[in-house]
């Protein structure tokens, strides 16, 4: 506060046309919201003189003509002659651009935000606009309009008092409506009392006759957030305070942490409201997590279950105001509201955080409830996270898009799951009949599968409504797509019906299967099921066969009894039981997993499959529970 003025100081000049040219540049826009910055202005001014301790009483009136009147007990505008100009410094300072800062560099300014434009853009945007200045012995007048002098500085008579008023009566050229807002300015004003510890705001409203209101709260923002958390139950009585003044800017906080939900954080900067926030409210949380987190591990208050005091566990009903008073803020963002100054960050994160810990270690009591509030939030944090998790899970669930061929199994357990892929509509009803629905999905294929190998791009044969189906049941992608993490069954079973037709069906199915996901067979993903050719009954004994081989095998053991041997013609045809226990059952059936090699091909499978239409050479692994009725 040494620093004081000099006239030689003013180096900026500019005239006010430009404002009047486009106010919405300087003010924002002229409608209700501009005529309101004009009073945020003047009053910003007069707070600014109170910020940097000059000025005790700031009267605000709405004149019975709706203009404005803004009067405080500061130094007054300065009125002595400039040496360059040799025009009073208030003129200067009222009809020039960006003049006023220089007059007052060391000093706290609420410039910057969307506010700080300066009187004279008030004074440009006026009709009319009238300057009285107690200063130095003198009472001191001088009249404007339109950012222009109607006459010279007027010194009048003698006072020993200091301070500033200025009435504007905004320019109806400029703005469609000159009504300012009593309520809002109520508002308003009462934040700048209580950001202002022991100001005494006056509002008076002579156009709507009301009664003054006197704002001027002794313990500042301590009084602030006893208004705010009013509704709401506080779990520390008595809020953490702290006022602090590190090298070149103060930093002043008061918080509750109560039974809310929510977190509710008014943040200022040079008494100007940041709505988004910014570094020095970031600072605050940052320091407060860091205390909390400090005592609650110092006194051992942290169940197991918990793993950590995360910073929205802290957050969670934290009520505060965070007021902070820089020399140079930098306001950021779509509407300025937003501060960004990295520089205090640091220092206040540890101004806040010894603090606190020394408030909450000083009352132990009310401090281990603050600790039980913030456990209570992280059980929550978890419990709903563990709610969110299963919503997802149930949600991969829903089996959205599969196909309408698919007859889908219940269970999520991949590991237990599997899929018939099947041929024809009959035989997918049979297979339908005798699966297990839990474990075993049915996909029934129409007709023949496109031949791959025939067909050049990837996009083509995904035009392919089977291999759509197909790829729509497996889920796992196909190409460089592939995923097999996506897989939704452990085991993929092709189901064909015993004859070449059934082969040639398998082996498309392979080779597309082969050629663009191939990870599937060589994990071993990939299976033949083994329908039975033959049934072979001899009196209450019934016995199948998969070839001649082992037809065969069984004629051979049957001695002289009487038997009849039968041909299955296909899947469809074989009731469900027997193809439940003969090819299905995980029990009972014989599978073959699918391989791939060069060179080799293995057994009568290999034959039945390959015969036709050897495109890609698979081999076979007999994979077999106990086939009760044969010996293999
Ligand atoms: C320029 C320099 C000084 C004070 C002010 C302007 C000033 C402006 C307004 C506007 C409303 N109230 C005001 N009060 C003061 C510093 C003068 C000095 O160093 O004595």
């Amino acid at each position: 506060m040494a620093a004081t003025y000099t006239a030689k100081d003013i180096t900026v000049l500019e005239g006010l046309e430009p404002v009047r040219k486009r106010p919405a540049m300087y003010i924002g826009s002229t409608d209700v919201r501009g005529l309101h910055h004009l009073v945020w202005e003047v009053l910003d001014n007069a707070v600014d003189e109170a910020l940097n301790g000059y000025c005790t009483a700031i009267t605000l009136r709405i004149e019975k003509d709706g203009g404005v009147t803004v009067a405080d007990n500061g130094r007054g505008i300065p009125v002595d002659i400039h040496p360059k100009t040799k025009r009073p410094a208030i003129e200067t300072i009222l009809c020039t651009l960006h003049a006023g800062g220089k007059f007052d560099h060391t000093a706290y300014k609420s410039s910057g935000g969307l506010h700080g434009v300066g009187a004279s853009v008030v004074n440009a945007l006026s009709e009319v606009f009238i300057a009285t200045v107690w200063r130095d012995g003198y009472e001191w007048t001088q009249e404007f309009s339109r950012g222009k002098p109607k006459g010279n500085l007027k010194k009048g008579k003698p006072t020993k008092a200091h301070g500033t008023q200025i009435y504007f009566m905004p320019d109806t050229e400029i703005f469609s409506k000159t009504n300012v807002n009593y309520k809002n300015i109520l508002d308003v004003s009462e934040s700048k009392a209580f950001l202002n510890k022991g100001l005494k705001i006056t509002i008076e409203n002579e156009r709507d006759k009301e009664k003054p209101v006197t704002f001027k709260y002794d313990n500042g923002i301590q009084d602030y957030i006893k208004r705010i958390v009013s509704g709401t139950t506080v779990v520390n009585a008595e809020p953490f305070y702290l006022e602090k003044e590190v090298d070149d800017f103060k930093i002043e906080c008061a918080m509750h942490w109560t039974l809310a939900t929510d977190m509710e954080i008014h943040s200022y900067a040079n008494s100007i409201n940041t709505s988004d926030g910014g570094t020095h409210e970031l600072a605050v949380r940052a320091g407060l997590t860091k205390a909390v987190r400090a005592y609650a591990e110092r006194k051992n208050l942290i169940p197991k279950n918990i793993k950590t005091i995360a910073p929205e566990d802290v957050y969670e009903g934290l009520y505060g105001i965070v007021s902070v008073l820089i020399k140079n803020p930098q306001f950021q963002g779509q509407t300025k509201e937003k501060l960004n100054n990295p520089e205090i960050s640091s220092p206040i994160e540890a101004s806040v955080k010894n603090a606190c810990e020394a408030y909450l270690l000083a009352n132990p009591t009310m401090s281990d409830a603050v600790v039980k509030r913030v456990l209570l939030a992280a059980e929550a944090r978890m419990a709903s996270r563990a709610a969110k998790d299963n919503v997802t899970r149930k949600l991969s669930s829903l089996k959205l898009n599969l196909p309408g061929k698919l007859a889908d199994c219940s269970s999520n357990k991949v590991e237990e799951t599997e899929v018939f892929i099947v041929e024809g509509d009959s035989a997918g009803g049979s297979a339908k009949m005798a699966r297990d629905r839990k474990t075993q999905a049915v996909l029934s294929l129409r007709g023949k599968i496109l031949n791959v190998e025939q067909v050049a791009s990837l996009e083509k044969i995904q035009t392919n409504n089977e291999i759509k189906n197909l790829l729509a049941t497996l889920g796992c992608g196909v190409g460089a797509h592939f995923d097999l993490n996506k897989l939704r069954y452990s085991r993929v079973i092709l189901m064909t019906d015993a004859d070449v037709d059934g082969a040639h069906i398998s082996v498309l199915l392979l080779t597309f299967i082969y050629r663009y996901m191939p990870e599937l067979i060589n994990h071993g993903h990939v299976y033949l099921a083994m329908p039975p050719l033959f049934k072979i009954e001899a009196g209450k004994e019934v016995f199948y066969a998969m070839d001649e081989m082992e037809k065969e095998k069984i004629l051979a053991k049957l001695n002289n009894r009487k038997y009849e041997v039968g041909r299955f013609k296909g899947l469809g045809e074989m009731n469900p039981e027997t193809l439940k226990s003969t090819t299905m059952n995980p029990k009972t059936r014989t599978l073959m997993k699918v391989q791939v090699v060069d060179h080799k091909a293995t057994g009568d499978v290999f034959e039945r499959l390959m015969g036709k239409d050897p495109k890609a050479r698979f081999t076979f692994i007999q994979e077999r529970a106990e086939f009760a009725e044969l010996d293999i």
